[in-house]
């Protein structure tokens, strides 16, 4: 008997064949949930301990399979069995433990550190609910709560637990831990995540997101980042934070005391990876953990100085995170006492210097200023990145600090983005090149099938394979029709002005014009979105209100809808992104120049054979560089230029607006036909927004987006020469593999031991 038959038998007391796929999804989890637990931690003195208020893990099930070099066998039992694996995984619940790219990196990070035999485990937290799910009503978008621990999840309660001292009360948590598999490893890393058994969903308000903010009991690790808007909300994050990372220190001194430490060599058994501003109070919290067991201030601010590393992820000034001393007094006075201290010794250190004081005039407490200077190491995430952090952002930082700055190019995991999004290319790549490139990444050797008419037949019956299999994902999830014959244009992300997806609605707003006026694309186009806007972020969902009514317009005309389609993908998530991306021919990386940090959808879209329509922004920059011009459709002004107008106040959108190209596609939002559709309170404030202000410049860089954008619409009707460009994006992905990233962070940060099995 197989060991799929025995779990199935022993859970069910039945066939494989006669299992429904509910229940093969939970005789899978056992199966797999039992083999991980049988793979041993890891036994090393030295641990990384990546803290992150995020960790955007998708769906586990295909993932743990493949890890475990077992999907290959299973799968094909199912299938002699009717039994469908992709149709069996409708059943996992996805955990939407992060808002997008920062939460992502972070799940591909640890799934590289367990691959490359590091020694390594997440910190963060259970959110029951993590982010809302989006439903659209009305072309609107509405929050609703996404529950997905139902009990048949990856979560195993372990016996730990800490008690966490707040100013009014003291919590203790709950430890709950999730496997994390490398690819063919014999060992396994974990995500910790801390919970609170008080915690009662049932004070949110019926289909709604809404709880009272104050019961932090009952509230504490329901969401995750609830909106901090208001004051309650300012004061829930901080619980929020400070738990994650008071729990996270204590683990850390109780795992490095089991291993002999006697604290003073602390350094030596941890080092911490704090994931952006959001973990940085565990700096003063070991402090204070450290002071507590007996080691002096001055030793125990040294020893955190030694340990403690910080990732930057965005420029944007509203992004980088500073809370009111208030408000930090009313939940962990104890920690803004030691936060106090670390700020004189810095005010004493440079003085009448304010861009870099930790609390600030207004009494401010700037979460990445702690984390400088208490830290050994930044990072940027792309070389434009990190060289704008040095030169601008954080200028004087890096003048007093310069040995601490580096960059480390982001990355995305191999094992997701092509051995288990895009099946079918893998095996492909495997009969082209041999299975080396799933160890080492490298598929630099496809470029000797650059003039191979039978491979760039096969690449393009592949794609057109993934087209068929989004469309029958977008009719299962949305009952929407998309034309797999069609051009498929993808931009999915958060929604943000500075990632300018109302740019790419004026892209669609001049097509329409255009196919109106008689001008019929030669191969019909579908523009697909998807993506989540912060409930309080007004602007942002009025664009997700613009892109679904003109979505309905178009709809709605026959002269039009036969050549031009445009669909938002409802509650945009991993799981959705592993249809998107491997269907996609036009990957959208819009962004105002020097506002991207990095961007990893770029990655996932260029390994997966699309070609990117971008600004010169984030690791767009390092996909130019490998590509070469003639293999990445590039255009808009650049960071240079960009940050020179912000500094100058030299952007007039008025007078770009006033353009004869420009003014008809900005009217069109407000036009009768529109308004007769949509809401006219949003459209006439996005309308006013865009002719007033437009802060991320989307009209700045229209007129050469719609023009790039046409150029490449009519090379892609030469199959042969396009592919050809696809094959030079996938050969030279393999450095954007987060293990080539996550090498990088160990020799140049962490310094681990790698086990090789
Ligand atoms: C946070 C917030 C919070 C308050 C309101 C507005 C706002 C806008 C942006 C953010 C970004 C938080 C940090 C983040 O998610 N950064 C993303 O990190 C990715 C991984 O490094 C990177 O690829 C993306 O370019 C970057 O935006």
């Amino acid at each position: 008997m197989t060991k799929l038959e025995q779990y199935t038998l022993d859970l069910f007391n039945k066939p494989i064949r006669e299992c429904t796929d509910q229940e093969l999804y939970k005789v899978l989890l056992d199966l797999v949930r039992d083999s991980s637990q049988d793979l041993p931690t890891h036994e090393d003195k030295r641990k990384l301990y990546y803290f992150s208020a995020e960790f955007l893990i998708g769906k586990l099930l295909s993932n743990n399979l493949l890890n475990l070099g077992i999907y290959d066998e299973v799968n094909d039992e199912l299938i002699a069995n009717g039994k469908n694996i992709m149709d069996i995984e409708q059943a996992e619940f996805e955990p939407s433990l992060g808002n997008g790219g920062l939460g992502r990196l972070a799940a591909c990070f640890v799934d590289s550190i367990t691959t490359l035999g590091l020694n390594g485990d997440g910190v963060g937290l259970n959110y029951h609910f993590g982010l809302f799910k989006q439903v659209f009503k009305e072309n609107q978008q509405h929050a609703i709560k996404d529950p997905w621990i139902t009990g048949d999840d990856w979560l195993i309660k372990s016996s730990k637990t800490y008690d966490v001292p707040f100013k009014d009360f003291t919590l203790t948590s709950t430890l709950y831990d999730i496997d994390v598999l490398g690819y063919n490893q014999n060992k396994r890393n974990r995500l910790r995540l801390f919970d609170l058994d008080s915690v009662n969903a049932d004070i949110i308000e019926d289909g709604t997101i809404h709880f009272d903010k104050t019961n932090i009991l009952e509230n504490l690790t329901l969401f995750l980042y609830p909106d901090d808007s208001d004051h309650e909300g300012e004061l829930l994050r901080i619980y929020q934070q400070y738990f994650m990372v008071s729990n996270g220190a204590q683990l850390i001194i109780d795992e490095a005391i089991e291993k002999g430490s006697n604290l003073h060599d602390l350094a030596d058994y941890a080092v911490i990876q704090i994931n952006d501003t959001h973990p940085a109070f565990v700096i003063p919290e070991m402090i204070r953990l450290l002071t507590g067991r007996g080691i002096d201030f001055d030793e125990a601010v040294e020893i955190v100085q030694s340990m403690t590393a910080f990732t930057n992820h965005t420029i944007l000034a509203e992004a980088l995170e500073k809370w009111p001393i208030n408000a930090l007094e009313d939940v962990i006075p104890e920690i803004v006492e030691i936060i106090r201290q670390l700020d004189a010794r810095k005010k004493a250190e440079f003085p009448g210097n304010t861009a870099v004081e930790i609390i600030d005039v207004h009494g401010n407490v700037h979460m990445a200023n702690i984390a400088i200077h208490y830290g050994f190491s930044v990072n940027g995430v792309a070389a434009l990145h990190s060289d704008i952090l040095k030169a601008e952002t954080l200028k004087d930082f890096y003048e007093i600090y310069p040995e601490k700055f580096s960059n480390k190019t982001n990355g995305i995991t191999f094992r997701r983005w092509i051995m288990d999004a895009n099946k079918e290319l893998a095996d492909y790549l495997d009969n082209l090149i041999g299975t080396e490139w799933r160890n080492n990444e490298n598929l630099e050797s496809l470029l000797d099938f650059q003039n191979d008419i039978e491979v760039i037949e096969k690449l393009r019956a592949i794609k057109f394979n993934n087209k068929l299999r989004l469309k029958k994902h977008l009719q299962d999830t949305m009952g929407v029709e998309i034309n797999e014959h069609s051009i498929i244009d993808v931009q999915i992300k958060r929604l943000h002005e500075y990632k300018r997806q109302q740019m790419n609605a004026m892209y669609v707003i001049y097509k329409y014009f255009d196919i109106k006026a008689g001008n019929i694309p030669a191969t019909p186009i579908t523009i697909l979105f998807g993506g989540k806007a912060a409930n309080a972020y007004t602007i942002a969902r009025d664009i997700i209100h613009l892109i679904l009514t003109l979505s309905e317009l178009i709809a709605n005309d026959p002269e039009v809808s036969p050549h031009l389609q445009v669909v938002m993908v409802e509650n945009y998530n991993v799981a959705h992104a592993q249809y998107l991306i491997p269907a996609a021919d036009i990957s959208e990386q819009i962004s105002l120049a020097s506002k991207e940090a990095s961007g990893t959808g770029n990655m996932k879209f260029m390994l997966n054979g699309a070609l990117t329509l971008g600004t010169m922004d984030g690791a767009n920059v390092e996909i130019h560089g490998l590509v070469g011009d003639e293999n990445i459709y590039t255009f808009g002004q650049s960071s240079e230029y960009v940050i020179n107008l912000y500094n100058t106040g030299g952007y007039n959108s008025n007078a770009f607006y006033q353009r004869d190209t420009i003014k008809p596609i900005i009217d069109f939002i407000v036009s009768d036909e529109m308004l007769a559709l949509g809401d006219s309170t949003r459209l006439n404030r996005l309308y006013n927004d865009i002719i007033s202000k437009d802060w991320f410049m989307a009209l700045l860089d229209l007129e050469d987006y719609i023009e790039t954008k046409e150029k490449m619409l009519a090379e892609y009707e030469d199959h042969t020469a396009w592919t050809q460009k696809t094959i030079v994006n996938i050969a030279k992905a393999g450095f954007f593999s987060s293990d080539r990233t996550i090498n990088q962070y160990n020799e140049e940060i962490w310094h681990l031991t790698p086990h090789k099995n």
